[in-house]
């Protein structure tokens, strides 16, 4: 599949301007995921995760971006692709790849694995493996959030193969009736497992099912962190001053296949490289040396700490104890 026209016009649009002083924090976020990722996947390859594990190598600037939009006391709520939103939302890397391991100390005692993170300290509700089966969810928290008054929104992170699923339908549909503070991001890597765009959705621009209910709308290509950062404070803003939700469709692309057992031989090598030329990791780090003067050495210091990080997260998860509180719940004693 070729590059979307549109998705090519925004790329070629300015990137918002933005300083060191903001750029600098995200671009770290961005690298500490893909690290942490990137451990994940050698860790699953060795055999010391088990499960699926679904990887957002390539995606990191929607997460990193949009949830640097929204404060400590909204909500998240995310897919089975998490680890990145986890984290962004203030959730360390240990726990949460002790939790790939099922490792007691994991994030949620090793009970739930790569598609179950949940920690409600840090207002991160999951974590879900029921494409779609979320979003009346992210929905539950923001009527909580206006039902109370307070001025709480919550983010509903999906893919666009999640737009075609019954839960996501019904919930954007009760979100525009009862004016709730949800923006809803599709994620839109073009690929649902191995299904293109093209033949999983007659209409490709996903934001427009929010027409449909009168419901605001915006599409953004998901490269720049900036830009994405930049478009959900707007929707951000108008879910907290107006208690109206916004569905906002984001660009882009993962770089690996759907889970680990994906090897995605339906696309093909010139299209994945194509796309890699739009890393947002990369992006971040040419604007902060070319365009905003960011001495090179200071980039090295953080990636020498993002190195560090995730290092010592891995051996946090290694040197862990294994679950085996789930037993109790699985077995019984026969009286
Ligand atoms: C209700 C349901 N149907 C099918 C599946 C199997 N499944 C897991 S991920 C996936 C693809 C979803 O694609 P998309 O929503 O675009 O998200 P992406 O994986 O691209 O981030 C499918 C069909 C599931 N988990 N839940």
């Amino acid at each position: 599949m070729s590059l979307p026209e549109e998705a090519s016009v925004d790329l070629q649009g300015v990137a918002p301007e933005t300083s060191t002083e903001e750029l600098l924090p995200l671009f770290r976020q961005m690298l500490a995921i893909r690290r942490m990722e990137e451990a994940s996947a050698k860790a699953y390859s060795q055999g010391k995760i088990g499960g699926f594990l679904h990887l957002i190598i390539g995606q990191e600037a929607v997460c990193v971006g949009a949830i640097d939009a929204i404060g400590q006391d909204d909500y998240v709520v995310a897919t089975y692709r998490e680890h990145g939103h986890a984290y962004a939302k203030g959730v360390a890397a240990a726990p949460i790849l002790a939790e790939l391991y099922g490792k007691k100390t994991g994030l949620v005692k090793g009970l739930g694995g790569s598609m179950h993170l949940f920690d409600k300290s840090k207002n991160f509700l999951g974590g879900y493996g029921i494409v779609g089966g979320h979003v009346p969810i992210a929905c539950g928290a923001a009527f909580k959030a206006k039902y109370r008054g307070e001025k709480n929104v919550a983010l509903c992170f999906f893919g666009e193969g999640a737009s075609t699923i019954g839960g996501f339908q019904e919930g954007i549909a009760l979100a525009a009736l009862w004016k709730l503070p949800v923006v809803f991001i599709c994620e839109n890597n073009l690929y649902s497992m191995g299904t293109p765009l093209y033949r999983s959705l007659a209409v490709e621009d996903v934001s427009m099912r929010a027409l449909a209910h009168g419901m605001a709308r915006d599409r953004v290509d998901g490269h720049d962190v900036i830009t994405v950062k930049r478009r959900i404070e707007d929707a951000v803003k108008r879910a907290r001053e107006t208690s109206e939700p916004t569905l906002v469709e984001v660009r882009t692309y993962r770089f690996r296949g759907h889970s680990m057992s994906d090897p995605g031989l339906y696309r093909t090598r010139d299209e994945v490289a194509e796309w890699k030329r739009r890393d947002p990791v990369r992006i971040a780090r040419t604007r902060l040396i070319e365009e905003l003067g960011c001495p090179e050495d200071k980039i090295k210091e953080i990636e020498a700490d993002v190195k560090k990080e995730i290092a010592e997260a891995v051996a946090f998860a290694e040197q862990s104890p294994a679950a085996d509180e789930y037993k109790q719940y699985v077995y019984k004693e026969q009286s």
